[in-house]
């Protein structure tokens, strides 16, 4: 192998990498067309979150009704970035201002964990 070849390998080796982070921090479901995806023409509700030492406070929201999850002014720096897994699925938004929503689609009785983007503040959300 020559250094042209050997280059050509760092650098798709770069890519690769590159591309797999940012598809890990790319919401895999969100942006608007997605979130109308979710809205439909159905009822939702608005679940506002605050913060409480350096986590969450826990949250409730009603089953069967996709979600619009806000921040109150007492959320700050990075727990602003909020975070999701459900069933496999990511879903992550910055909430910017209080009228910034990341959206949940209508979710099953349970308890959600959830946390800021970097896994560091912590949260609950009980569904019923
Ligand atoms: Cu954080």
């Amino acid at each position: 192998m020559n250094n042209a070849w050997l280059g050509l390998g760092v650098v798709g080796i770069i890519v690769a990498v590159a591309f797999f982070m940012f598809s890990g921090l790319t919401p895999s479901v969100n942006g608007n067309i997605v979130d109308e995806d979710i809205l439909g023409n159905g009822e939702s509700q608005t679940v506002v979150l605050s913060q409480e030492g350096l986590n969450y406070k826990d949250v409730s929201a009603e089953a069967g009704k996709p979600i619009k999850l806000s921040a109150d002014s007492s959320v700050k720096g990075c727990l602003r970035s909020v975070a999701f897994n459900i069933d496999g699925k990511k879903y992550l938004k910055y909430l910017k201002s209080e009228s910034d929503a990341l959206v949940l689609p209508a979710l099953k009785t349970g308890t959600y964990s959830f946390s800021c983007s970097m896994g560091m503040g912590i949260g609950t959300l009980v569904v019923d």
